[in-house]
């Protein structure tokens, strides 16, 4: 493993940053109050932030509509407070890295200011404008629940302008070099800064041509190579995680020839896991996986249970969704040809140990894992607030009015904390379970060291044992130096696993990794293995 790969055994984590923690009592997170809670981080274990946008902006879409490309939302703190997170970061080997919008601004942008004032204006060219409102019309509208069509009147300009996502979130113009220079400008004043790369936001849409989904056309890959190209020559070992909420055909595109994006996250493992869990059957994670295509030498995906987007149901079949939705309450209020955000998530069910199944098998499965802040504690979603919000409310450090998160009041909070009993921060949160060995907290903690001493679970081939019996998933992960089995009974009831595998012949219960207790594996490499209802080994 060169140092070049680090991502590959790397954990991943994701804070919010308006969430985690905050230093000066307005209710909001800053960067201050990160850098207080690095420790925390470095015992829990992870190897690399993600943080969402923190750029200045309006926040309509949660900072994913971006005012300043190279400027800090005063509400979080300062570049300088910035520089000093980050420093503190890397002194205690935390990696960090940043979303970036190419796809598109804020409206509230000067560029796009200047662009609807002024067709003969330099930044004239800079979106993606029309006298009609029909081109591009084999693109789907992706947040059509509150959008009706992918173009917007502007009644500055007197056209109408180009949106994959809200209105007020006009798509950049990547026809226009200049928007590239922009781009590739702003991405070296962060990596100047120190980070260490980029989760690039919704990159399938860069490009836009008439007949055909305006998705993950050729250019669009050609604009990343290109960016790919200036990262490895000035900034090399720095990375960039492509987010394409795509099916596997689609996704593996963006690692080029190992000349775009080293990691994507692959979005349709997410929900799988879910529905096996479901279903006590681990049919439709296998096929997935069989179904997933190898990705070059070097690459990585990045696998998740959670995120700020809640989990979504778009990359299931439509049976599946159906199969998905029944016998929960409420109905689902997010509707549409695409997609329905349900939250289906056991974490939210508070069960433990369907929680612990699924963060084991997350955490051995190919791919990096990355975690969502509050994971670690079984941190819920709040059902009752609109959009996004349910996943996005303050991290819960202690049992306290204001769960630690801030000197503010509550209602001074910018979202407000779960209040759903049994989810609430009395019940749920960092003090308490730090103090109790047998938590999910301190079950996490010990996962994420098993799986740092064992760098095979990031870097080795993934083998699927197929056994007969579809309620246990088993499989191993093998390289040169280890080959580890895992087991994970998706089921309810007691199994007994049976299987053949002489290289395993002679071993006895210690080398159980974790997990419930083993068997000596007979002489001749048969094993036999009970498992509990939801248990797993590894
Ligand atoms: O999402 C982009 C995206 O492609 C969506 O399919 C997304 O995966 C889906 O909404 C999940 O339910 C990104 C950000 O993650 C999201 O928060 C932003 O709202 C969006 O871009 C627009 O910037
Ligand atoms: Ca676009």
């Amino acid at each position: 493993r060169t140092e070049t790969e680090w991502f590959r055994t790397a954990v991943f984590y994701e804070v919010l940053v308006r969430s985690f923690k905050d230093s000066n009592g307005d209710g909001i997170d800053d960067f201050k109050g990160l850098t207080e809670k690095l420790d925390y981080l470095q015992w829990l274990g992870v190897d690399c932030l993600w943080l969402p946008p923190f750029y200045d902006s309006p926040l309509h879409d949660g900072g994913y509509d971006i005012r300043d490309y190279r400027w800090i939302r005063e509400e979080l703190g300062t570049i300088e407070d910035f520089k000093v997170f980050l420093d503190a970061a890397h002194d205690r080997g935390l990696r960090v890295i940043i979303d970036f919008v190419m796809n598109h601004t804020s409206g509230s942008h000067p560029w796009f200011q200047s662009s609807r004032a002024d067709p003969d204006d330099p930044y004239s060219n800079y979106y993606v404008w029309s006298d009609t409102d029909d081109a591009y019309s084999d693109a789907r509208i992706i947040f059509c629940d509150t959008e009706d069509s992918n173009w917007s009147w502007d009644s500055e300009r007197k056209q109408f302008y180009w949106h994959r996502f809200f209105h007020h979130q006009p798509d950049l113009n990547f026809e226009e070099p200049r928007v590239m220079e922009e781009m590739l400008g702003a991405v070296r004043f962060w990596m100047n800064l120190g980070i260490d790369g980029f989760r690039l936001d919704a990159v399938p849409y860069l490009i836009e041509a008439e007949g055909t989904n305006c998705e993950n056309l050729p250019k669009t890959h050609q604009i990343l190579k290109q960016l790919r190209a200036m990262v490895d020559e000035e900034y090399p070992g720095r990375i960039l995680l492509c987010e394409a909420n795509q099916w596997p055909d689609g996704v593996v595109e963006y690692f080029g020839d190992g000349d775009e994006c080293q990691m994507a996250f692959h979005f349709p493992v997410m929900p799988r896991l879910y529905m096996g869990l479901r279903r006590g059957s681990r049919e439709c994670i296998s096929k997935i996986l069989a179904d997933t295509p190898q990705i070059p030498e070097g690459c990585q995906w990045a696998t998740f249970l959670r995120n700020h987007d809640e989990l979504a149901l778009e990359m299931v079949f439509k049976e599946d969704r159906q199969y998905m939705w029944e016998g929960y309450a409420p109905e689902p209020r997010w509707r549409c040809n695409l997609g329905i955000r349900r939250r289906l998530s056991p974490l939210v069910d508070n069960d433990d140990a369907k929680a612990r199944l699924l963060n084991a098998m997350l955490l051995s499965l190919p791919g990096s894992p990355v975690l969502y802040y509050g994971d670690e504690i079984g941190m819920g979603d709040d059902l009752w607030l609109s959009d996004r919000d349910g996943v996005r409310t303050p991290m819960q450090w202690d049992d306290s009015e204001t769960a630690g998160f801030s000197t503010a009041l509550p209602e001074d909070f910018h979202l407000p904390l779960i209040h759903t009993f049994g989810h609430d921060p009395e019940h749920v949160n960092v003090a308490r379970q730090m103090d109790d060995p047998s938590s999910l907290l301190v079950w996490t903690r010990a996962m994420l060291g098993i799986r740092r001493r064992h760098p095979v679970f990031g870097t080795s081939e993934f083998i699927d044992l197929d056994g007969a019996d579809t309620a246990v998933m088993s499989f191993l992960r093998h390289n040169e130096h280890e080959t580890i089995l895992c087991l994970a009974n998706l089921s309810d009831t007691e199994r007994t696993v049976v299987l053949h595998l002489p290289q395993f012949a002679g071993a006895t219960g210690s080398s159980l990794i974790h997990g419930q207790d083993v068997q000596p594996v007979e002489a001749d490499g048969t094993l036999i293995v009970p498992l509990w209802p939801y248990g797993y080994r590894w």
